[in-house]
């Protein structure tokens, strides 16, 4: 049987002469134009990275290595019994292009378990901060405070060939992927649970693990698959991936990589929105007295909300101009197994009232819901009621996608990044002279 690494080394060989014939013959040749808006408005839209594992269409939404989110939940298999696939074959997807059978998808959990066993200090290093710490702090810490584990480095060090930083990198994925889920599910067990811990089972899959160490029965395995896959890739540009490529571009390793995606992904303005889309409704239903809004009472709690100068989390995207594939599989898993639950119902309402009022305002460039409107609820009907513990599920969900971005950022060899800066009177100077050639 062909293993994992020996096909992604054959998709690597195929794969370089590509980019190596776009530099060499064509890298004059010009990709963009950028304009004054775009420079001090944080980049938006100008194609400056480069990546194969996802595209984010938005209007369509995102496609994992061309496979839409509905064609990906459909085309991966499925643990027996279950609804929603292996997030090994999601990983496997990422990383090789390729749907993977089952036989393939049993590799990679089999590479995990050999891996899974978690240094005793990360527990002790979890274990010494202070019992307020935010989970997202301690999940980064965990997962840096590994970085002395790292294959890469030691390679690295021995003087391996840039062709190979790859397969070490490769190595580093693996062994962090394979300990994140119990290093997340321990964090939430310790803050929550008394640390009544549960210890991980290697008879099951990556999302029946991680629901069974969170202590939280079924269907709540297949909501960890669904969960997982859905945040784990959203292209190049969010702040979390972004900031994964970017310390990866300096050769620091997959742990200083991971560490700082989560530390990006903790902003309220991109992962936390989850959190704060939950604590917002609870606002709203502690005011209602539990009971469910009508259209006409939820548009004043937005229009207060907006009128304390806050964004409403959950509604708007830097690309996409469409509601979210993402929040529709949600929503779909909603209708089906929730339909009647009053959180839902919230969203629900949310959903008919914020995007007028956001297109009435006219700011706002997308008026829809993406990823995080709909997935606190799901979270709190199978009883993780904990919402500052939200952003946790999306990191180790996103783990997945950055981890196959560095190996093959890696395998490509993509260089450091380094954009150019200006001054104010450099763009300023800039215009002058625009104005004065018009
Ligand atoms: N509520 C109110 N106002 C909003 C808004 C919202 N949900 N979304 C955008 N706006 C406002 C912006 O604050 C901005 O106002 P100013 O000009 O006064 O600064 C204006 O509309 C234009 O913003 P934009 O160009 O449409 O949006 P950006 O690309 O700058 O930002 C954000 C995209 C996702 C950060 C933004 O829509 C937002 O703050 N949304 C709420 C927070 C949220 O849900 N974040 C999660 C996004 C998905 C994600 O990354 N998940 O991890």
């Amino acid at each position: 049987m062909e293993t994992l690494r020996e096909k992604l080394h054959q998709k690597i060989e195929e794969w370089r002469p590509r980019t190596t014939k776009l530099l060499k013959e064509y890298g004059n040749v010009k990709a963009d134009e950028i304009t004054i808006e775009q420079v001090i408005g944080g980049a938006r839209d100008i194609k400056c990275l480069i990546t194969d594992i996802s595209y984010l269409d938005p209007h369509e939404g995102i496609r994992f290595r061309n496979y839409t989110i509905p064609e990906t939940m459909e085309k991966l298999p499925k643990p027996a019994g279950c609804e929603m696939p292996y997030v090994e074959g999601l990983f496997y997807l990422l990383l090789t292009g390729d749907i993977p059978t089952e036989s393939e998808i049993a590799e990679v959990n089999a590479e995990f378990n050999k891996r899974k066993e978690v240094p005793r200090y990360v527990y002790d290093v979890i274990n010494a901060l202070p019992p307020d710490t935010h989970p997202m702090v301690a999940l980064s810490t965990a997962v840096l405070s590994m970085q002395k584990e790292s294959v890469f480095v030691k390679k690295y060090n021995s003087g391996i060939k840039k062709t190979e930083y790859w397969d070490a990198t490769y190595e580093d994925a693996l062994n962090l992927l394979a300990r994140i889920g119990q290093i997340g599910a321990y964090i939430y067990r310790n803050k929550y649970k008394g640390g009544n811990i549960i210890k991980s089972d290697p008879n099951l899959d990556f999302g029946g693990d991680f629901a069974h160490m969170m202590g939280i029965a079924k269907p709540y395995d297949d909501v960890a698959r669904m969960y997982f896959i859905l945040h784990s890739d959203h292209e190049s540009g969010n702040v979390s991936a972004h900031t994964g490529h970017l310390i990866s571009s300096a050769l620091s390793d997959m742990y200083y990589s991971i560490s700082g995606m989560i530390n990006g992904l903790a902003g309220p303005l991109h992962g936390l929105a989850n959190e704060e889309v939950l604590r917002w409704m609870q606002g709203v239903m502690e005011k209602m007295g539990g009971k469910i809004p009508t259209e006409t009472d939820m548009k004043e709690f937005v229009y207060a909300t907006l009128k304390e100068g806050k964004v409403i989390p959950g509604y708007g995207h830097a690309v996409l101009r469409k509601t979210d594939p993402r929040y529709t599989a949600q929503r779909e898993f909603c209708l089906k197994y929730l339909p009647d639950y009053p959180l839902f119902k919230y969203v629900d309402v949310l959903f008919k009232v914020v995007p007028p009022i956001l297109l009435e305002l006219g700011k706002a460039k997308n008026p829809w819901p993406n990823v995080d409107a709909q997935s606190g609820v799901i979270q709190w009907y199978y009883g993780l009621t904990e919402y500052d513990y939200y952003t946790v599920l999306f990191a180790i969900g996103r783990a997945f996608g950055v981890c196959s971005n560095i190996v093959w950022d890696r395998a490509l060899a993509y260089p450091i990044e380094r954009p150019k800066s200006v001054t104010t009177a450099m763009l300023e100077e800039i215009v002058t002279k625009a104005k004065a050639s018009s």
